[in-house]
């Protein structure tokens, strides 16, 4: 698992080489942007449950057909299930917002994902919208309290990216 700094460490170890002004410039970035992440990382810890319900509770209005029978999330189990896997992508996109790295994401998230789904039949199309709702959810808390930027959206972009890749 990798983070801002740690993967830049490694790429500059690997080349034996010192921090040129590339190097300074992304670390500058990084611990610039390091209060606004933690304080977005708290805001999330604080309201997960409800920033996952909304987010949820939106999907399925857009897309009702998704509880009623035959729907993928339809018996309150599987109902449950996608709550916990929407809980997961907001924990993980957590994890990476604070890194600045999305290598958790791909490690323990993404890795073999769309073959489980698409073994269970759950649908990666609202699956993608669901991780936008999130998104959406994160920013327009973050906006209240005056922080903004592209590392909020990162990680869950990473996400949908990472869904909805053809394979090769
Ligand atoms: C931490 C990393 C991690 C992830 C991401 C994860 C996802 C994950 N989601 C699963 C199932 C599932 N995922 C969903 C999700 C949905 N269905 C819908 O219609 C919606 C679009 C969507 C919610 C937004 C559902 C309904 C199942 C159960 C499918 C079934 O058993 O038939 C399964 C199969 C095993 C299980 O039921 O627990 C996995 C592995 N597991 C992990 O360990």
């Amino acid at each position: 698992m990798q983070d801002a700094i740690t993967s830049l460490i490694s790429r500059y170890d690997v080349a034996g080489r010192y921090f040129d002004r590339n190097g300074i410039d992304r670390l500058q970035s990084y611990f610039d942007t390091g209060m606004a992440r933690i304080q977005v990382a708290q805001m999330i810890n604080g309201d997960a449950a409800n920033l996952v319900r909304t987010a949820a509770s939106q999907l399925f209005t857009e897309q009702p057909e998704l509880i009623r029978p035959g729907g993928n999330a339809y018996t309150t189990r599987r109902y449950a299930t996608c709550l916990r896997d929407m809980e997961y992508f907001l924990r993980y996109a957590t994890y990476a917002l604070v890194a600045g790295n999305t290598d958790v994401l791909d490690e323990r998230v993404l890795e073999g994902l769309r073959e489980t789904y698409n073994s269970l039949g759950v649908p990666l199309g609202p699956s993608v919208r669901g991780i936008q709702n999130l998104k959406e959810q994160v920013q327009a808390m973050a906006t209240q309290a005056g922080i903004g930027g592209d590392f909020i959206s990162e990680p869950f972009d990473h996400l949908t990216q990472g869904l909805s890749e053809q394979d090769v």
